[in-house]
């Protein structure tokens, strides 16, 4: 995994880690702490008094009676304002822009905490292609050689090998294929990675959350970031009030997808002629 800093990002080496090197790189000491615990606050707030929420890949903590031992806090746009002022980072916005293309969108965006003892995921890929073990559900000749998906992990915690900082196996996501239990994974490694920290990820690199084995609970955001034209996962607009989408910024209302205005009512449009070039038009 390359490790940047905030002032020293390079676009190009980056992008290129996600999509042909080892699938991940983190940028070291992007938020101040401050912020951090800001966001923190408010996970463990919903975490501690809402009910269980769904989540994936957990069948082995079903299975033990542990699933309530990791905990999902969905659509963070309406949690508070801080969750805006993390995602709207300049740097965010160019590094997607450049692997996503300019208009990509946020899929998802929550929160996953592990509290102690709690099991780790099975290994998998990300929406899109979560569930691409029914691969004949998807296009042929489907593969990697572009994205269609980047992941991006904030800890709020320490995420360290003990308390089950996400495990990936570098390289993985050059071959898109949905991982087995035939697969070998001792080559997984760890996404160590600390408060302050944001490590991003091509989804499609077989990853999951480890086991817990710390005596302190471990919280990431977990955001999805999309290209234009995918479904989102997330239903991110259905609990968003009028106000807020009146009074979000231009970059919220792009990662909302407000900027792509598809699947559209073009019985209502007024609009006589819109997408195109417009060559043979001009004079
Ligand atoms: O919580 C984590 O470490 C990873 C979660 C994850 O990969 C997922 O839910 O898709
Ligand atoms: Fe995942």
């Amino acid at each position: 995994m390359l490790v940047f800093e905030k002032n020293n990002v390079d676009r190009k080496k980056a992008l290129n880690e996600m999509l042909n090197g080892s699938g991940a790189f983190v940028v070291k000491n992007f938020y101040t702490i401050e912020q951090i615990k800001q966001a923190r606050d408010i996970v463990n707030k919903f975490a501690d008094n809402e009910e269980q929420k769904e989540s994936h890949f957990n069948a082995e903590a079903e299975s033990s009676g542990k699933i309530h031992l990791q905990q999902r806090v969905w659509n963070l746009f309406n949690k508070g304002k801080i969750f805006s002022e993390l995602i709207e980072d300049d740097i965010i916005f160019d590094l997607m822009s450049g692997f996503l293309g300019s208009k990509f969108i946020c899929g998802s965006y929550a929160a996953s905490r592990l509290l102690p003892d709690a099991p780790g995921q099975e290994p998998h890929i990300d929406y899109p292609y979560w569930d691409f073990y029914e691969k004949d559900s998807f296009p042929m000749g489907l593969n990697s050689s572009f994205p269609q998906n980047c992941q991006a992990t904030v800890p709020l915690d320490d995420c360290t090998e003990l308390s089950g900082a996400t495990a990936y196996y570098p390289g993985s996501q050059t071959n898109l294929r949905y991982p087995t239990k035939e697969d070998d994974f001792s080559d997984m490694q760890q996404m160590v990675a600390y408060p302050g920290d944001i490590v991003f990820f091509n989804g499609n690199c077989w990853h999951g959350a480890m086991p817990n084995k710390s005596k302190h609970q471990r919280a990431v955001l977990l955001i999805n970031f999309l290209p234009k034209y995918v479904k989102p996962v997330e239903d991110l607009l259905i609990n968003l009030d009028k106000d807020f989408i009146n009074n979000c910024s231009d970059k919220i209302k792009h990662l909302l997808g407000l900027n792509y205005p598809y699947p559209k009512n073009m019985d209502s449009s007024r609009t006589t002629n819109d997408i195109g070039i417009g060559y043979k038009g001009n004079k």
